[in-house]
């Protein structure tokens, strides 16, 4: 498949999402976000995709395309969503990770929300400055955001819209790994994710985003379920059969 605006290369059973307006800095227009929404659905599908980074050359992304929103009504700015993408990214039945460097801004911060990691480097720098535009985060920054970094910071951030630098960014809990080339590590770190049993790991992404989303005994109801549901696969007797036998498993993501 061609894309416009973003570059996506598979290997090892990672595949690397790359956002691809280099000039604008990586600002998401409706083309980018409606190519990542197809991306998604395309890996979702591919067994040899177990893992997923997203990342871009320099920056992550600035934001959300403002020339693009100038002049939008309210009815074209709800049509302009990039929610129900973002939401599919961070429901994706395998692991996701953002490799940030330079600007992660508005909705790309938005979109580094919806990953299950952030990883970013020493020039990175995070932060929501909606507010300077008269708007606030709509793509799922008010929600994710203080479940990451708590409602104070949040808001600190949200109403401030200051531009935040990576020892704040770490020390917020906004990002969870500090590297020189986030890139790398990303790819170490999706590697390790993508040797293990595919099926048990979707299921554990499943419960741990529950938990954010509802009660705990509710939680751990579910938790039950799908829990006992491992053992129906091949992986789960493969896993155990390994231990038993002092060797290495060989999931197959059955
Ligand atoms: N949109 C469009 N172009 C952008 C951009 C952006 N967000 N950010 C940067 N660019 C472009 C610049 O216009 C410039 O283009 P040329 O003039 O060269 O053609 C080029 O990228 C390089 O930028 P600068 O020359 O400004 O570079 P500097 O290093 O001087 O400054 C900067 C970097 C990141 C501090 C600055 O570019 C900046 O402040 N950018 C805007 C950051 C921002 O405000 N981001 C938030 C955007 S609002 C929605 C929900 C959510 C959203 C949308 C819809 N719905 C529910 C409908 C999300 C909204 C946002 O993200």
């Amino acid at each position: 498949m061609n894309y416009e605006f973003i570059n996506v290369e598979t290997q090892n059973g990672v595949a690397v999402v790359s956002l691809n307006r280099p000039k604008a800095l990586n600002a998401l227009n409706k083309g980018m976000v409606l190519e990542l929404d197809r991306v998604f659905d395309e890996m979702d599908g591919d067994s040899l995709v177990k893992a997923v980074v997203i990342t871009g050359e320099k920056n992550f992304a600035a934001g959300a395309d403002i020339s693009n929103m100038l002049t939008l009504s309210p009815e074209e700015a709800k049509e302009f969503s990039f929610r129900h993408t973002f939401t599919k990214i961070e429901d994706f039945p395998k692991p996701v990770i953002a490799a940030i460097s330079g600007f992660a801004l508005g909705g790309g911060l938005e979109l580094a929300l919806a990953c299950d990691m952030r990883i970013a480097a020493p020039n990175a720098k995070l932060g929501f400055p909606e507010i300077n535009l008269g708007i606030f985060p709509g793509a799922g920054g008010t929600q994710r955001l203080p479940r990451i970094v708590g409602p104070s910071r949040a808001k600190e951030m949200i109403y401030t819209g200051d531009i935040i630098n990576i020892t704040k960014a770490a020390e917020y809990g906004l990002v969870d790994i500090v590297a020189e080339d986030p890139l790398e590590e990303a790819l170490k770190l999706a590697g390790k994710f993508a040797a293990k049993a595919p099926i048990a790991l979707k299921l554990a992404k499943q419960c741990i985003n529950l938990a954010l989303d509802t009660d705990q005994k509710q939680g751990i109801e579910f938790e039950a379920v799908a829990w006992a549901s491992t053992f129906a696969t091949e992986d789960q007797r493969e896993g155990m059969q390994a231990f038993v036998e002092k060797r290495k498993a060989i999931f197959k993501g059955k």
